[in-house]
């Protein structure tokens, strides 16, 4: 009664902001992510058939508050799955990632990935992805899409029990493989509003709440044409715009939402004289101040030094991950 798992974060091209369902952590709209290698989450989880309370550790240290809760709430699940005839007991999970919670890039995604793929089959369950995207779900929006690698799409689905709310994988890592993602580090500060809290707050009080999500079920659909085609300069344009959307989204609620510093600005516009000079290189952003620049391995190492030279304290250089996966 004891797994191991790897998982990667992944970088949404089509954002998921605003929850239809807090409990059940149901979007409001499809969202499309690439899966990002070779960054990573081990977790292992021990059934251990003994009474008493899970034992959670996280990147070396015991968690508590709301991060040990959700964990309980995903173990609590899998236990429900399997019923109460397997007498799992209380759990034993350990878990450690190779790169910083602060990177920017959402660490939960990979965290609860890994965790359902771990759990499920402590559990005794086989390999399911649909299971597996579900249950990471509920731990973590963001987490579906980091069930399998590549490009993934997180169905918004319309059922309200969540039945068909999960991510499925449209292309594998391999399609793409000179694909580059760039984490331009221009803060380390601990954001003062989480995606959580900052996605209720917009979908509650942003007058433009609604033309945001509905815009995103059709770029969903016109980004995976261009995926494709591997058409770098028409993802990249369609990155860009769904992020500014996303961020003005957030702007328009009350008390506005500014995630952005100036250094953010600083790449956005050094990014821009770039592509007038010929490099193929865009941004994408986070709920964060953080760019992340898309690009192809020719023009990595200019995109690089762009980030660099704009105030970036480090890069993370990233490419299509893989699925998740026992180890
Ligand atoms: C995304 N983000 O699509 C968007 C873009 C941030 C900006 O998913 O509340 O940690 O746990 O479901 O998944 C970050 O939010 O939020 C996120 P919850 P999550 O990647």
């Amino acid at each position: 009664m004891k797994a191991t798992a790897i998982a990667h974060p992944n970088i949404a091209l089509v954002k998921y902001w605003g929850k239809r369902d807090e409990k059940l952590i149901l979007p409001h709209q499809s969202s499309l992510s690439v899966t990002l290698g070779p960054l990573a989450v081990t977790t292992t989880v021990e059934f251990t058939g003994q009474k008493g309370p899970d034992q959670i550790e996280i990147n070396g240290k015991v968690a508590e508050g709301g991060e040990r809760k959700r964990v309980e709430e995903a173990l609590k699940l899998v236990r429900l799955e399997a019923g109460a005839k397997k007498k799992l007991g209380a759990a034993r999970m350990v878990s450690r990632g190779d790169f910083p919670a602060s990177a920017g890039l959402a660490s939960s995604a990979a965290a609860f990935a890994a965790l359902s793929v771990a759990a499920r089959s402590a559990a005794g369950f086989g390999r399911d992805t649909k299971a597996e995207s579900i249950l990471a779900r509920r731990g973590s929006g963001s987490a579906s899409r980091s069930i399998e690698g590549g490009f993934v799409r997180w169905n918004r689905g319309k059922r309200a029990d969540g039945k068909d709310s999960f991510a499925e994988q449209l292309f594998d890592e391999r399609h793409w493989p000179e694909l580059r993602l760039l984490v331009g580090m221009v803060s380390r500060e601990e954001k003062e509003v989480k995606s959580r809290d900052g996605m209720r707050s917009t979908v509650e009080t942003s007058p433009y709440y609604p033309a945001w999500a509905k815009d995103a079920e059709r770029e969903v659909k016109e980004i995976v044409r261009f995926i494709k085609r591997r058409d770098l300069e028409a993802v990249g344009e369609i990155a860009e715009r769904n992020a500014w959307r996303m961020h003005a989204t957030a702007l328009g609620a009350n008390p506005p939402l500014c995630y952005l510093k100036p250094a953010t600005l600083e790449v956005i516009e050094a990014c821009r004289q770039l592509r007038k000079q010929g490099v193929g290189v865009w941004f994408t952003l986070d709920a964060g101040p953080n760019p992340v620049l898309l690009t192809s391995a020719t023009d990595e190492a200019r995109a690089v030094a762009l980030v660099k030279a704009h105030g970036a304290s480090e890069v993370v250089q990233c490419r299509p991950g893989g699925d998740a996966r026992l180890v």
